[in-house]
């Protein structure tokens, strides 16, 4: 299986209520490694750009005031299959959906606080992880 990198935001809901270590845990778990990893106040304009393509849809001027509400961590993560192994940890877009053991199941507020992003396909992961970071916060 191929090792892949695929990004993580651990979202305002979650670092509110302190759950960084209890989700990284999650990550760590399942096989997944935190390569690199900040704490960031998103302004709205980084918040608007990384949601463009939802900017058609109904909820994307209430999830970038979600992304502003508060410190998100970004994160990357690697592993074999990183990015699927990534959206199963995560679990359903809507916890009411989501898995038993999933981060979404056990921490999601809600169908838009749902405590974490990750990325759909290898190629938004690199997209992604190029809009956070630097290629010298990688180079491990
Ligand atoms: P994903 O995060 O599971 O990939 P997307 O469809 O890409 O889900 O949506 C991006 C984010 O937009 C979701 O994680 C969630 O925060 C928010 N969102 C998605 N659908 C809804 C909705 O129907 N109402 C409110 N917010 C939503
Ligand atoms: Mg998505």
């Amino acid at each position: 299986m191929p090792t892949e990198n695929t990004l993580s935001i651990i979202k305002p809901d979650a670092t509110k209520r302190n759950l960084t270590g209890l989700i990284n845990a999650k990550f760590e778990k399942a096989g997944l490694k935190i390569i690199a990893q900040k704490r960031l106040h998103l302004s709205k304009e980084m918040a608007e750009k990384f949601y463009e393509v939802h900017k058609e849809r109904p909820f994307y001027n209430d999830l970038v005031d979600f992304m502003i509400s508060g410190p998100v961590i970004v994160q990357v993560l690697r592993g074999e299959n990183a990015v699927k192994l990534n959206r199963d940890v995560m679990g359903a877009t809507n916890p009411v959906e989501a898995d038993t053991g999933t981060i979404r199941k056990e921490f999601a507020e809600s169908i838009e606080a749902n405590s974490v992003h990750g990325s759909d396909s290898l190629e938004n992961a690199n997209l992604e992880i190029s809009f956070f970071f630097a290629g010298i916060e990688l180079s491990i």
